[in-house]
C-alpha cells in the first residue's frame, strides 16, 4: 500500500507523516521543501503471536508507506500541488489531505487564514483539474485518430464528471472501463481519506470546522488529529508512550486509528503466512481470489498454483496447535476461486 500526503503548506503533512511513521523529517513554519518517504508497520498481534509458536528467523509485518509531498514554491503557495508532485502521486494506491484546522498566528496559512472546508474543496478542484487537462488532450488525440473504442467511451463519461463539479471518486464505472483508464493513474479516482489537523484545544470538541459533515455530503472519510500532539509523543520511547498520552488527555494510538479507518475505507484486509524461516501478514483487497492472494506473494505462486491450505487465525488459536486444527476439521484444501478471508493462514502449494 502506498499512500500520498497532500495538503496546504504548513498544513501538518510532515508532522502527520512523522507522528504515523516515527520519522524524524524537519518540520519548520516555513515547510520543508523535500518530500519525505518512510514506512509504517501495521501492528498486528496475530503476527506476534504465531510468530511465538514459529519461532521464525523473520516476523513481517505489512506496511503502509507513505509519500510526504512538498510542493515546489514556483507552483505558487495558493496551489497544493506542483507537477512533480503530480508525477509522485501518479503512482499511490490513496491520498490523505492534511487539513490545516489548527489555529497559530506565527504560521502563515499560505491562503491568509484557516478555513477547512475551503481547503478540503479547494485541493478537489486542483485534483479534478489535473484530471481534466490529461483527459481533455487525450481525447483530442483519439478524435483526430477516429478512435471511438471502449476507452474513448469512458474518458468522455469522466470528462462529463469533472465538467459537472464532481470527482471519478463517484464515476459508477464497471470493472472493464475501469480497466481501461487505470493507465492514467487520475487523482480524483483515488480513495481520499481527509485528515483534519486540530490544536490542542479540539481535543473533545465537536466537528468544530464543518469537515465532517462535508465528508457525509461528499462521501468521503474524515479523521481528526492533533499532529503537533501526536509527532511528539510518536517520537518518544515507545515505552514512555502510553503514559504521555493519558496525561495528554489523546485518546487511542493515532497509528491504530488511522489505520483502522485507512482499512476499512479501501476495503482491505490481510492474510497470514506462517513457517520457520517467516511469519508474515500480507495486505490485500477484500474478495481477493486464492490464486490473486498468491500472487501478490510471487507471481510463480500464481502461475504454478495446485491448491491452497487453508485455517483461519482464530478457529488455530482455539484448537491450540496445527494437529489439533485439523483433527477438528478446521484446515481446509481451498482453490484458485475460494475468496480469502481476514486472518487466514495459508499455506500455498504451488509447481512450476
Ligand atoms: N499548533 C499546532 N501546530 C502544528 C500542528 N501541526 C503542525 N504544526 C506546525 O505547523 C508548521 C508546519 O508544519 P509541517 O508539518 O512542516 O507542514 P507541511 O508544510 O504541511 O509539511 C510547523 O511549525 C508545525 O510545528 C498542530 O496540530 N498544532
Ligand atoms: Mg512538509
Amino acid at each position: 500500500m502506498k499512500v500520498g500526503i497532500i495538503g496546504y503548506s504548513r498544513s501538518g503533512k510532515t508532522t502527520i507523516f512523522n507522528s504515523l511513521t516515527g520519522a524524524h523529517a524537519a518540520v519548520g513554519t516555513f515547510g520543508s521543501r523535500d518530500s519525505n518517504v518512510a514506512v509504517l508497520k501495521v501492528p498486528d498481534a496475530r503476527v506476534d503471536r504465531l510468530a511465538e509458536i514459529w519461532k521464525p528467523k523473520k516476523k513481517t509485518y505489512a506496511e503502509f508507506q507513505f509519500v510526504d509531498i512538498a510542493p515546489n514554491e514556483a507552483a505558487g503557495e495558493d496551489k497544493a500541488l506542483d507537477s512533480a508532485a503530480l508525477t509522485a502521486l501518479k503512482n499511490v494506491d490513496a491520498l490523505v489531505h492534511v487539513v490545516r484546522a489548527f489555529s497559530n498566528e506565527d504560521i502563515m496559512h499560505p491562503l491568509g487564514s484557516v478555513d477547512p472546508l475551503r481547503d478540503a474543496k479547494g485541493l478537489e478542484e486542483e485534483l479534478q483539474l489535473c484530471d481534466l487537462i490529461i483527459i481533455e488532450r487525450r481525447i483530442e488525440r483519439m478524435e483526430k485518430e477516429n478512435r471511438k473504442d471502449n476507452e474513448y467511451q469512458v474518458l468522455l463519461q469522466c470528462r462529463a464528471q469533472i465538467e459537472s463539479g464532481k470527482s471519478l471518486r463517484s464515476l459508477d464505472l464497471s470493472v472493464q472501463d475501469k480497466r481501461d483508464i487505470a493507465g492514467y493513474g487520475f487523482l480524483s479516482q483515488k480513495p481520499l481519506l481527509l485528515l483534519g489537523n486540530y490544536g490542542e484545544d479540539r481535543i473533545g470538541a465537536d466537528d468544530p470546522s464543518g469537515l465532517e459533515s462535508h465528508a457525509k455530503e461528499t462521501g468521503l472519510t474524515v479523521i481528526a488529529f492533533c499532529g503537533a500532539m501526536e509527532m511528539e509523543v510518536a517520537q518518544l520511547p515507545e515505552a514512555d508512550r502510553a503514559a504521555f498520552r493519558e496525561d495528554l488527555g489523546l485518546g487511542e494510538e493515532s497509528r491504530t486509528r488511522f489505520l483502522q479507518t485507512a482499512y476499512d475505507m479501501l476495503g482491505l484486509m490481510s492474510f497470514l503466512t506462517a513457517g520457520e524461516p517467516e511469519v508474515r501478514a500480507w495486505t490485500i483487497a477484500k474478495n481477493t481470489k486464492a490464486v490473486d492472494a498468491a500472487a501478490v506473494i510471487h507471481s510463480d505462486i500464481a502461475r504454478g498454483f495446485i491448491r491452497a491450505e487453508i485455517v483461519n487465525y482464530d478457529h488455530f488459536i482455539a484448537a491450540g496447535s496445527m494437529a489439533k486444527a485439523k483433527e477438528a476439521g478446521h484446515v481446509r484444501l481451498e482453490g484458485k476461486e475460494y475468496i480469502m478471508q481476514d486472518g487466514d493462514i495459508v499455506l500455498f502449494r504451488f509447481n512450476v
